[in-house]
Order: C-alpha cells, then structure tokens, then sequence
C-alpha cells in the first residue's frame, strides 16, 4: 500500500517536471527557427537543479543550457525533456554525449525526434551509457509544440496556423473591402502573441495594398519578437512608400513572386533591404504554387507560419489542404450586405463543419471568441 503510494507520488511528479519542460521549451517558440523550441528540467532528490529552453537561433540546445546551470548536480539527477535528446554532431556536439558524460542516472524524454539524423539514436545512445530512458510522458503535448519542425521534417513544408477574425455575419471587411474593426483590444493582444510564437507571417499582396500592415509584433517589450513577414505578391506590386518596404532593414521582408516580376522591380526591393524569392506560378486562378511557396519557406528554416490575410489567400491554403490550426476569431457585430466573406468563394463551414478539423479549445475574450480548430 505504502509502496503504491510512493509510485503514485513518483509519477505525479514526472508529470509536474514534464510539464515544467513544456513551459519552458514554448518560451522559444518563433525564435528558434530552424530548430524545435525544446524544454529541459534536471531534478535530484525531488529538487530543480537546472532548467534551459532552446536559445534564439536553435542554440545552445535546451539540454546543454540545463546541464550548465546544474553542474555538478547533474550527477545522479533525472532529466526531463521535451523532445529527445539529438546524437549527431551538427552546428553543436550531440546532446546524449553531453547528458551521458554529466552522469545522469535517468532521462524522461516526451517523444522521439523524427529527424533522420537522430530519430531513436538519441535515446539508444543514452540507453547504451547505462542510464534509465522513459519516453513518451505528455506526447501530445509535445508534438503539438514541436508541430513546426515535425511537418518540416517529415514534409518540407512549415506547420500552416491560419488566423481568421470574422463578425457576427461571418465577415472579415465591409463593402468594398472597407476595413472594419471586428475584435477589441483582448484578441489583438492573444493575435500580436500568436505572431511572436511564429517563425513567420504571411499576407496576400492584396492585404498589403488595402490595408498597409506592418505584421510586427506589437506588445510591450516584445518588438523583437517580430516574425519574417512574408508576402505573395506574384507580379511585385508592392508599394514601394508601403510599411513593409520601409521597415524590412528592421525585420525581415521576403517577397515571394514568380518569373513574371521583372528585373527593376525586384532589384529595388533588394536595395530596399527584402529578400525576393521566385517560385513557381499558376495559370488558373492566377497565383503562386503553394505548395511550392511553403517549400522554399521551410527550406530556408521556417517551422511555424502563421497565414494572416485576407479572403483569397485564407481560401487557397484551406482549399489546397494545407493548413494544420485555425484560429477563428468572432467579433460582435453584423457588417451586413456587401461585406467580404472570410473565405472568398468557401463558406466558413469548410473549416467549422469539415471533418478534416476538430475544434481543440473555445476561450472568451472580452466581447470576442476564439475557436481553435485543429487537424482531425
Ligand atoms: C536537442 N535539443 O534543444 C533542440 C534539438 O544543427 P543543430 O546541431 O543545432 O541540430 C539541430 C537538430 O537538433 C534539429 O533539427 C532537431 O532535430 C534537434 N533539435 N535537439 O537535443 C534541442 N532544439
Ligand atoms: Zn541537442
């Protein structure tokens, strides 16, 4: 009785730790890039001795930032992680030689990394120093927070996060596609943290011309946590006096656009400090490939996009399948006849009654809600 007691207890606090690492591995989330944003506790005799997240940039790993600040105490210890611990020697030396040579006596590791270069040899490397390997606590968890570099990994493509604000009528702009304020000031601060957890935010070059948006992330003290903006924009169009051109020496600009740009246009953009990227196009509707878009994007490390405008773009990435999460916004008020649809041509049911979503979590904010749908 006493004895089931105290595993009751055992597994109560590898849970707690667990959910620690988790915490602390999203601080990284949109900054880590092309690396997962990993979580790591060490633990000895029930006592935190070291905690690290992944840093900006991808390094240090979180394990090594755990293991510098435990020192000595490592010895012996426990280590709880959210993603299992790499064994290849990268941009830094393998994660297991560094726990092994430590001297930890048992790692708890969430879930395997799908990488080639580790997938299972992380933990096989651990195992075979001797030292205790359970994984697979918070699974979930995990692989939704590392849901960017799993797609990346396994589809050359980012995990796809669509973000959707629509009135009571299920529109995103009145007649004319007049800009209207739909939610308060509780869903642009949960949208401007949605931007910061991202590598990436992409609009439509429509969006741009109609509402000249920044796409920082504007919450106190957190500017530098702006994402890559990024703008389809197949014929460059952009306006040269737009906010984007003129802040993308501050924050990253990359104008994704097709063989039909021409060469003046694009070498201003250059000097103006974006990064022009070409992809392939399509005839019908005219657009770039996204596929395509997305391939380049991960190829050059984006793990999470976040997709932020306006109706076109919305229903091209829904109807070509390649979005993972939605955010769904609804605001109050009617907007009424002429308003925009948020989908375009798709009723908003594509997303809210598709078997291909499942709505995840529900939260009020101020006169707002949002509804997080999820891949089924
Ligand atoms: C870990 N801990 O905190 C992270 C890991 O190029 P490198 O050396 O930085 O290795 C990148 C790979 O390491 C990345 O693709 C992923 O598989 C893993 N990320 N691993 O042990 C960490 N961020
Ligand atoms: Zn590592």
């Amino acid at each position: 009785d006493q004895l089931a007691q105290k595993s009751k207890d055992a597994k109560a606090a590898d849970l707690r730790f667990m959910q620690l690492a988790l915490a602390l591995g999203r601080r990284g989330l949109g900054r880590t890039w092309p690396n997962p944003a990993v979580g790591a506790v060490i633990v000895k005799n029930g006592v935190i001795v070291g905690r690290g997240w992944t840093q900006a940039g991808g390094r240090p790993h979180a394990e090594v930032e755990a293991l510098r600040r435990a020192g000595e105490a490592a010895r012996g210890a426990t280590l709880y992680v959210t993603l299992e611990p790499c064994s290849h020697f990268g941009r830094s030396p393998p994660c297991a030689d560094a726990v092994a040579a430590a001297g930890l006596a048992r790692v708890v590791s969430a879930i395997e990394d799908p990488n080639p270069e580790v997938a299972g040899k992380g933990h096989g490397k651990l195992r075979a120093a001797g030292i205790v390997v359970d994984v697979g606590l918070c699974a979930a968890e995990a692989a939704r927070d590392h849901a960017g570099h799993f797609r990346r990994i396994r589809d050359q493509r980012p995990h796809v996060i669509l973000k959707l604000a629509v009135s009571a009528d299920d529109k995103i702009a009145a007649a004319g596609n007049k800009t209207v304020a739909i939610t308060g000031e509780a869903a642009r601060t949960r949208v401007h943290l949605l931007r910061a957890q991202s590598d990436a935010i992409l609009v439509g070059i429509g969006t741009v011309r109609a509402d000249d948006p920044l796409l920082t992330c504007r919450l106190p003290g957190m500017a530098a946590r702006s994402p890559v903006r990024v703008v389809l924009d197949r014929a460059l169009r952009i306006p040269g006096d737009s906010r984007l051109v003129h802040s993308a020496r501050e924050i990253p600009l990359w104008m994704m656009t097709s063989d039909m740009a021409e060469a003046p246009a694009a070498v201003k953009l250059g000097a103006a400090g974006a990064q022009v990227i070409r992809v392939a196009a399509t005839a019908s509707p005219p657009g770039l490939d996204l596929p395509a878009v997305l391939h380049a994007l991960a190829e050059k490390g984006i793990t999470r996009l976040m997709v932020e405008g306006g109706a076109r773009v919305a229903s091209s990435f829904v109807a070509a399948g390649l979005v993972d999460e939605i955010w769904l916004l609804h605001g109050p008020d009617t907007i009424g006849d002429g308003g925009v649809p948020a989908l375009d041509a798709l009723p908003l049911a594509a997303i809210t009654q598709s078997p291909t979503f499942r709505l995840r979590a529900s939260e009020a904010l101020g006169k707002d809600s949002l509804d997080i749908y999820e891949r089924a």
